[in-house]
């Protein structure tokens, strides 16, 4: 593969960029040391009690807080090094320091295997899980900051690779005039059509609409597993102190200069549903990457591509402008939808274009976290 030419700012974004990195790695170095240590400490005190099961409920760092499975008493616990992943949601096996502090600290000796697990690509992190042993993931798109059926169509993919099934939820419905439903709910029939479900919901106690799906919601995942995923300020954490009244989950408006989300929630964290179910709240990332992927997952991941795949007349075919194209086809017969495929398009470029390895950084290699 040829080397890309990159202009200055390119250049100089990749400097601060690769900086960054050598910073955030150096930091890494310095807490793992410390974790380390900690867990050293804690095997020679002698002061670890029984083998305990429990669910992770927060990661924070190199520690997690660990709620015990009957006393639903939280641990915060440091992770033995033998363990390479471990996320909200986890189920582990773990033991209590019995005699330091107040009793409420612990190791984590083991992660029990997953059912599923949600991950996404980070730039300086490598692939980074964001809540395993799922269901059902909660993708929520609001009309502020933005409703975007590409944003969206990333999330489904990355739940089509997951193999957990995605539940799309439209929230802030008290802002769409009743024109713009009727817009919302021809995009969302294709989605429908799709064979996914749909929610739309507002958390504003002042919105007595009958259209407002939230006890819906919760009654059709009171015994699932899910995660709430979405950018930030779509309302995640409000539709969590819904959902959970003694939750308290700390909301933040949307930001009036840039018009979008502040970053509020730092950590995932997890709470039980009435019927058994689980439902974590995520923080929003900036742009949800799929340069983890290959082309042919996101193709894949389409459900309306699958009766004509294989059915192009190229094998390579791109289903862009190759003649014999059969997506094309469907395309022009109305049987996909023009957004679908134009999202489809944007997503395949996007994933070059992010992809950090297209980068020629010195020294640099890229880890895989899971
Ligand atoms: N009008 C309206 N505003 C809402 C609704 N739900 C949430 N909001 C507002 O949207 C803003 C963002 O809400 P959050 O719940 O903090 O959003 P979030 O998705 O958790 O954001 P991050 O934690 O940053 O990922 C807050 O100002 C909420 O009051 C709704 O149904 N209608
Ligand atoms: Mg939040
Ligand atoms: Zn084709």
């Amino acid at each position: 593969m040829g080397k890309i030419k990159l202009n200055t700012k390119q250049s100089r974004n990749i400097q601060a960029r690769h900086q960054r990195l050598i910073n955030k790695n150096t930091l890494n170095a310095q807490k793992e040391s410390i974790a380390n240590k900690a867990v050293e400490d804690l095997e020679n005190s002698g002061s670890l009690g029984e083998i305990e099961h429990g669910i992770v409920i927060s990661r924070y760092g190199k520690q997690v807080d660990i709620e015990h499975i009957t006393s639903q008493k939280i641990y915060r616990c440091y992770i033995r090094r033998t363990i390479k992943s471990i996320t909200t949601g986890d189920e582990v096996l773990f033991r209590i320091d019995t005699f330091h502090d107040d009793g409420t600290n612990g190791l984590v000796e083991t992660v029990k295997d997953r059912t599923s697990l949600l991950s996404r690509p980070d730039y300086y992190d490598g692939i980074k899980p964001i809540a395993a042993n799922l269901t059902k993931i909660l993708v929520v798109s609001a009309k502020l900051p933005e409703f975007s059926t590409n944003i969206l169509d990333r999330y489904i993919i990355a739940c089509e690779i997951a193999k957990i099934e995605p539940i799309i939820i439209i929230n802030k419905i008290d802002l769409f005039t009743s024109e713009e439903k009727i817009e919302l709910n021809k995009v969302l029939d294709v989605y429908r059509n799709l064979g996914y479900k749909t929610f739309c919901v507002s958390t504003n106690s002042d919105y007595k609409e009958e259209d407002n799906q939230i006890a819906e919601l919760q009654n059709f995942i009171s015994s699932e597993k899910t995660v709430l995923v979405g950018q930030s300020g779509v309302g995640k954490s409000s539709l969590l102190n819904i959902i959970i009244p003694h939750a308290i989950a700390q909301t933040g408006a949307i930001s009036e200069s840039s018009g979008l989300g502040q970053h509020t929630t730092t950590n995932a964290k997890l709470y039980h549903l009435p019927n058994n179910g689980i439902i974590i709240d995520s923080p929003g990332v900036r742009e949800f990457a799929l340069w983890h992927l290959t082309d042919d997952e996101v193709t894949h991941s389409y459900h309306e591509f699958k009766p004509y795949l294989g059915h192009c007349k190229f094998s390579d075919c791109k289903h862009l402008n190759d003649p014999g194209c059969a997506i094309k086809e469907a395309l022009s017969e109305g049987k996909i939808a023009q957004f679908r495929y134009d999202n489809y398009h944007k997503i395949i470029n996007s994933m070059k274009e992010n992809k950090p390895d297209a980068y020629v950084l010195p020294g640099r290699k890229y880890r895989k976290n899971v």
